[in-house]
């Protein structure tokens, strides 16, 4: 029984996301908010980002104001390499099931992290498409956001661009500058019909890789907090290093090796890998 009727995939053919409610079971859910329970109680022995992912960089990122009456932990780089939920999530839940039928049957693992934004913090995440950090040979590539908590209107919700997927591949760099993020007059294009990605904790958003999207601050006093990971068709070979690196990388999530290398057509700046822990810096640059 497909999990996909023919309205949600045509409307994901359209807009380029679809909301998937409950699509993490409850024990699977409760097991991603511990482990990231887990890991904000760690972080409050900590003042600077801290961990090491496969490259060398810091795994676990912190917020700006981070203190022990007020952890900010931010990212939480690869956590399926320390976590075997999160492995679970991507190895068998609906929302990879769903995922396969939207772009298998061949399809593999590319990153994961966490990203959260605890109450106070500053983040917010400027205009963006995923696929011009992540470029692949095509562009069968899905981002999947895993709603660990409740995600609403104001504690620092996903903004999304309908149809965006179908548009053009937007510069990430200003002037000689790589900062992750599109132009401020495209993103105030952007911001004029851009629909919030709200639902409850255990629902999934799929969002193709070329949707363009950015996200608020948390303005209250809850945490709001996603697992994120991206799937891509299993011919779509990465044509760059990956900013997530991961011991998981390439690893089919669905099928078999198709032997193949398929190509979408397209021109874009290489992408620059940030020094730090994760992104939120590289935005900071920008104007
Ligand atoms: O965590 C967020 O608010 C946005 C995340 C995002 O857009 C990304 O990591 O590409």
């Amino acid at each position: 029984m497909p999990i996909l009727d023919s309205e949600k995939r045509k409307l994901f053919q359209e807009q380029g996301f679809i909301l998937l409610e409950n699509a993490i079971d409850s024990q699977l859910l409760k097991g991603l908010q511990r482990d990231f329970n887990g890991w904000v109680k760690d972080s409050i022995n900590h003042s600077k980002p801290y961990g090491k992912m496969l490259d060398g960089r810091p795994r676990f990122d912190l917020d700006s104001g981070h203190r022990q009456e007020r952890p900010a932990l931010r990212r939480v780089a690869s956590p399926t390499e320390i976590s075997s939920i999160c492995l679970s999530v991507v190895c068998s839940s609906y929302a990879t099931q769903a995922v396969v039928e939207l772009i298998g049957p061949d399809v593999r693992f590319h990153h994961s992290k966490f990203n959260s934004k605890m109450p106070g913090s500053e983040t917010v995440v400027k205009w963006h498409q995923d696929f011009t950090f992540d470029p692949c040979s095509n562009d069968d590539s899905i981002t999947i956001i895993v709603f660990v908590d409740n995600v609403t209107e104001t504690n620092g919700v996903i903004m999304l661009s309908p149809g965006s997927h179908k548009g053009p591949l937007y510069s990430l760099w200003q002037d000689t500058v790589f900062t992750g993020a599109l132009n401020e007059d495209i993103a105030s294009e952007m911001e004029k019909t851009a629909v919030p990605c709200v639902g409850k904790a255990g629902d999934v958003c799929l969002m193709h890789s070329r949707v363009a999207h950015a996200s608020k601050l948390n303005q209250t006093n809850q945490p709001r907090t996603l697992f994120i990971y991206n799937l891509i068709a299993a011919d779509a070979i990465p044509l760059v290093p990956n900013a997530v690196p991961s011991k998981h990388a390439g690893m089919l999530v669905s099928g078999k090796e198709p032997g193949r290398i398929r190509t979408t057509s397209f021109d874009i700046e290489m992408p620059e890998i940030p020094k730090d822990a994760s992104f939120f810096n590289q935005q900071a640059q920008a104007k």
